[in-house]
C-alpha cells in the first residue's frame, strides 16, 4: 500500500509552531495519517535543494507526495487547512 510521503527539512528535533515542517507533521499526526519522512537539508541557493525543485519547481518543504503520487506543495497554513477540511488534491491511504 502506498504512503504518504512528507518532505520536509533536516531540522526535526524542533517541535516549535514556528517550523512549517513541524506544524503540517502535527496536523498529519494529529488526523493519524501513516506518512514516511524524506529529510532535506539546508544550503545555499536552489542547487542545495536540486530534488525538491524538480519534484515542485521550487525549494520549499514541506512538501506532501500523496498516495497516488499527487504531488502537494503551497503554503504550509493552506495545506494544513486542506487536510482538516479533507480537500488535498489526492489520497492520504494507497
Ligand atoms: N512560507 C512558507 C515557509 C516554508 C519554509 O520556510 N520552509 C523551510 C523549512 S521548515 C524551508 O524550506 N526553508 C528553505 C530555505 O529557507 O531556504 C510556508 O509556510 O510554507
Amino acid at each position: 500500500m502506498a504512503k504518504v510521503k512528507l518532505h520536509r527539512c533536516s531540522y526535526t528535533f524542533l517541535h516549535m509552531d514556528a517550523d512549517a515542517c513541524w506544524r503540517l507533521q502535527k496536523a498529519l499526526d494529529e488526523r493519524g495519517v501513516d506518512y514516511e519522512i524524506v529529510k532535506h537539508g539546508y544550503g545555499k541557493g536552489e542547487k542545495s535543494r536540486a530534488d525538491v525543485v524538480k519534484l515542485t519547481g521550487q525549494k520549499y518543504v514541506p512538501v506532501l507526495e500523496l498516495a497516488d503520487g499527487t504531488v502537494y506543495r503551497e503554503e504550509t497554513d493552506d495545506m494544513i487547512a486542506k487536510l482538516k477540511a479533507n480537500e488535498l488534491p489526492g489520497p492520504l491511504t494507497g
